[in-house]
């Protein structure tokens, strides 16, 4: 299916897919007795008309079974819904301002971005306000859609499930440059959360500091970083005798292909993807690992002597 990220996307994708299955069902079934009744009726079978009285339990039948679907439709429709506007009492408050074409976001300490920046699984409202027309807030991969009216404040609220980068858009013709009228929302670990919102840095945090194929400078200490990688507490998580904790192994690490969550080829580790991986974990998480390795501090030269002993590990 469609990239769903937030805790609301499971839901209304449920809710959507058994109304199109229902739909479905009933295209197939009503076609097929359609098809039977012509050929079964047809006049040179029955050339004489003949008058059908009522019939009570198969008038009672196709009137129950289509009530009751119906009502089980609504019944999931509705309880989803109400889930939906129904703010948890320790969501953070952002408010979502919309004017022609632009978002603007505005946290509770009042800092002010035009991309929104989340901490992942942390509820949060969006307080929607328009200052000039009609707008639509949708992002897609959250099934979050609201429409953003002048004079009236509307609201929505989700927890946001997955790390990564997002699309937000406009999704009401709301003048010439509707269609740029584009933003982000970066879902950021708790802890980098915290970091960009109570520092002094106004970009948001975002993924990937280095990309594939940067060119690293190979040289470092592999001494020191077995030393580094015992004192950082690396090896809470990380093995170098091939058996897996919470982490992969370092054992035979540099040189393997690693299949990325969200990436269709494997990526060989190199220099620059043991750079991005020790200075920006999130960015790039292997599948079949959580995405639970913390934010660390750590300088260039002790990524580069990490590195290094990553490196020389057989
Ligand atoms: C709390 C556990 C934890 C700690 C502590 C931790 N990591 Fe990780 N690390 C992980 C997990 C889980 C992954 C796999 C998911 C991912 O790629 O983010 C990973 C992935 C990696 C990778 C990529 C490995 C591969 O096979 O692709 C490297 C390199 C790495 N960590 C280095 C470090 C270094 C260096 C430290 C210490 C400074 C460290 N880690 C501390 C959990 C941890
Ligand atoms: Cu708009």
């Amino acid at each position: 299916m469609f990239e769903s990220a937030s805790n609301v996307a499971g839901k209304v994708d449920e809710v959507f897919l058994y109304i199109t299955a229902l739909s479905v069902a009933f295209l197939v079934f009503i076609t097929a007795v359609m098809i039977y009744f012509v050929v079964k009726y047809s006049r040179s079978r029955n050339p004489k008309a003949e008058d059908i009285e009522g019939h009570f339990w198969l008038e009672a039948t196709w009137t129950g079974v289509p009530l009751v679907l119906f009502l089980s439709m609504f019944y999931f429709g509705w309880t989803n819904y109400r889930y939906m506007r129904t703010v948890p009492r320790d969501a953070m408050v952002v408010k979502v301002l919309a004017r022609q074409w632009a978002w603007a976001f505005v946290y509770p300490n009042g800092k002010q971005t035009s991309e929104l920046t989340l901490a992942l699984d942390r509820p949060v409202k969006l307080e929607l306000e328009s200052a000039d027309v009609v707008h639509g807030f949708f992002i897609p991969a959250f099934r979050v859609k609201e429409d953003v009216v002048p004079g009236r404040k509307n609201y929505t609220w989700f927890s946001p499930t997955v790390v990564g980068s997002y699309d937000i858009e406009c999704t009401v013709i709301c003048g010439v440059n509707h269609t740029y009228m584009l933003s982000k929302v970066n879902v950021v670990p708790e802890a980098l959360f915290k970091d960009w919102y109570f520092g002094d840095s106004t970009e948001p945090p975002k993924a990937a500091a280095a990309g594939p194929g940067t060119k690293v400078d190979p040289t470092g200490d592999p001494g020191r970083g077995g030393q580094l990688a015992q004192a950082k507490g690396c090896t809470a998580c990380h093995t170098a005798d091939g058996s897996k904790l919470v982490g992969p192994t370092w054992k035979g690490a540099y040189g393997r292909r690693e299949t990325l969550l969200g990436r269709d080829a494997p990526v060989p580790v190199d220099d620059a993807y043991l750079v991005r991986a020790i200075r920006d974990p999130q960015a790039d998480v292997v599948k079949g690992y959580g995405a639970v390795m913390p934010p660390q501090r750590v300088s260039d030269q002790d990524v580069r002597d990490l590195a290094a002993y990553i490196r020389a590990l057989p």
